[in-house]
């Protein structure tokens, strides 16, 4: 248990334990008010007489945790005249993440290359603490912790914690919070938290709550449709066609499993990117795609299977080989690979997805390809036999 950790690389960088300390169901649209003004003290109460909050997300964050830290950054400077800095460990490698942060005009310090100030509290967005999957130093205290994975144990020691695993993105959280406030988020953070919401929960098709419709409901207006639509579709930089083209040629079906080993990734989230590209094809139900980046294993799986605790199913893979976690149609690992040869980390891959397959009770074939090579008879467009191969325009 010491040993579990969340992927850092996926959005769904959920925790391990149960669910079920804090509060009961969604919030029902309209019913802000007592409860989040209960609430907003709470918070409000956990900064005390300091004037410095250091907002950290998880590791490689995905627009719900940036939005939500911009959010949380936002309302504490404004309901409590606090200074605020913004952080994580890792990096955004997404095109869309890089826009939307662009978008928003924010601006996040790398872990690493900043200390936390001794007298700040720290405040946890879309994480918790000792997860793994968040730059928190050793022996830190969270001063206050917003999330909606399911609640760690050691969420307890902090000294406010809102943790609300029914809700599917933590911007939807921190949008009651600004309401409970009586503060209008400008176009910037409407933007930003809308996005996060709409990427987070597949355009409101995953995992999602009241509470979600409720603050897109809420957001919309307060928007700018045209920076959506520029984070939306953000150019993407051409290696990314590559590395698409490699998962289309790496790629195996068995049955409704669609198994992505990629080689090494460019960038963390990519192998959660490459998942979600795989779950639009036809009988696709299951979507695991792995990928190395810097010493790490990084796993990603998707379901459309509402009830299949893909967390659960992913830390039962993994088990004492890394660190595991999500939700219950997303999860995520990270398993270390420094000392492993090149050989012993292409068994380890291959001996995970077979491992999947059989939890999943698929195939011992090969599977089958996504696509095949063009031309069988070799009359590809490169086989220039005739004389002139000059393409005329
Ligand atoms: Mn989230």
């Amino acid at each position: 248990m010491g040993a579990e950790r969340e992927t850092t690389a996926d959005r769904d960088t959920g925790s391990g334990g149960e669910s079920g300390s804090e509060p009961a169901g969604p919030m029902q649209p309209g019913e802000t008010t007592v409860d989040q003004a209960v609430r907003l003290a709470g918070l409000l109460g956990a900064l005390e007489d300091t004037t410095d909050v250091f907002v950290l997300t998880h590791d490689n964050p995905d627009p719900d945790a940036i939005a939500s830290a911009a959010a949380l950054s936002f309302l504490l400077r404004e309901a409590a005249g606090v200074s605020t800095t913004m952080a994580f460990g890792g990096i955004v490698g997404r095109a869309e993440n890089r826009a939307l942060i662009a978008e928003a005009g924010v601006s996040f310090q790398r872990m690493g290359s900043i200390e936390i100030p001794a007298g700040a509290v720290v405040a946890l967005v879309d994480t918790q603490p000792r997860t793994g999957n968040n730059s928190l130093p050793e022996g830190r205290i969270a001063g206050i912790v917003i999330d909606h994975h399911p609640v760690r144990p050691e969420t307890a020691a902090t000294t406010f914690s809102d943790v609300r695993p029914e809700y599917g993105a933590s911007c939807s959280i921190l949008v009651e919070y600004l309401r409970a406030a009586g503060l209008e988020p400008d176009r910037a953070l409407a933007t930003a938290l809308f996005y996060g919401i709409q990427s987070e929960t597949m355009d409101l098709g995953r995992e999602v709550s009241a509470a979600d419709v409720e603050a897109s409901l809420y957001l919309y207006p307060r928007s700018d449709p045209a920076s959506i639509s520029r984070i939306r579709h953000a150019r993407v930089p051409a290696s990314y066609l590559q590395s698409v083209h490699e998962a289309l040629e790496r790629a195996r079906g068995y049955g409704g499993v669609m198994c992505v080993p990629m080689g090494r990734l460019d960038y963390p989230d990519l192998g959660a990117e490459l998942a979600d590209m795989f779950m639009r094809v036809d009988g696709v139900e299951w979507a695991i795609a792995s990928g190395r980046y810097h010493d790490d294993l990084l796993l990603s799986v998707r379901t459309y299977q509402l009830e299949a605790h893909a967390g659960d199913l992913v830390r039962q893979v993994v088990r004492g080989r890394g660190s595991a976690g999500g939700h219950g149609m997303l999860a995520g690992a990270q398993l270390p690979l420094k000392g492993l040869s090149d050989a012993e980390v292409d068994e380890l891959v291959a001996s995970l997805f077979e491992e999947f397959r059989v939890v999943l009770g698929v195939g011992g074939d090969e599977g089958r390809s996504i696509v095949e090579p063009r031309g069988g008879s070799g009359a590809g467009p490169e086989s220039g036999a005739s004389g002139s191969a000059e393409p005329s325009e």
